[in-house]
């Protein structure tokens, strides 16, 4: 089965607990296994700075959903925990739920670019990422590690411990 990497981050409505409810949600997802899930992580804001921290953490899912239908369930639970698509772009959300990398699959779709293009130097990806992933190679892009060493870690705390 491919595993996917699903980025996670919240800065609203109790954004601890949203990761923590959308963690439950894509272990509940068909055809699919959390095989990984980093820290929680509190990380800076990336955007307008009037806007609360928020938390992120990275998961490792065994899916076999095809992408498209990982990225459809993604955004019904993004829907079902309040997630409402509008008003200013990069401001806060309730949940917002990524696919990072899907395999080794790289694509330029419109509705889902593979590998995720923020990937590359946004630290509240690499580092928790790299916690669960240790020596992944990033279609196109070589070593984690090699992005790691570029990217500042910046604020990032570690909220709490991941599991498995
Ligand atoms: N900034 C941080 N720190 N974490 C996020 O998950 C995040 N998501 C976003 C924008 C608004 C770009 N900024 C973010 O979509």
């Amino acid at each position: 089965m491919p595993v996917a990497y699903i980025g996670l981050g919240s800065n609203l409505a109790q954004p601890e607990l949203q990761l923590r409810q959308a963690l439950e949600a894509l272990a509940a997802l068909p055809q699919t296994q959390v095989i990984a899930q980093s820290s929680l992580y509190v990380s800076e804001p990336l955007g307008p700075a009037d806007q609360p921290d928020y938390v992120n953490a990275v998961a490792a899912l065994e899916t076999d959903l095809a992408p498209l239908e990982l990225l459809a369930e993604l955004q019904a639970i993004e829907v079902r925990q309040g997630r409402v698509r509008e008003g200013e772009r990069w401001g806060p959300r309730t949940l917002d739920l990524d696919v990072l990398l899907y395999g080794d699959l790289q694509s330029d779709d419109p509705q889902l670019t593979l590998p995720h293009p923020g990937l590359y130097e946004r630290n509240f990806v690499l580092y928790p990422l790299a916690e669960i992933a240790p020596g992944l190679e990033i279609p196109g892009q070589g070593p984690l590690e090699e992005l790691l060493a570029r990217c500042a870690r910046g604020r990032l705390e570690k909220l709490s411990s991941g599991k498995k």
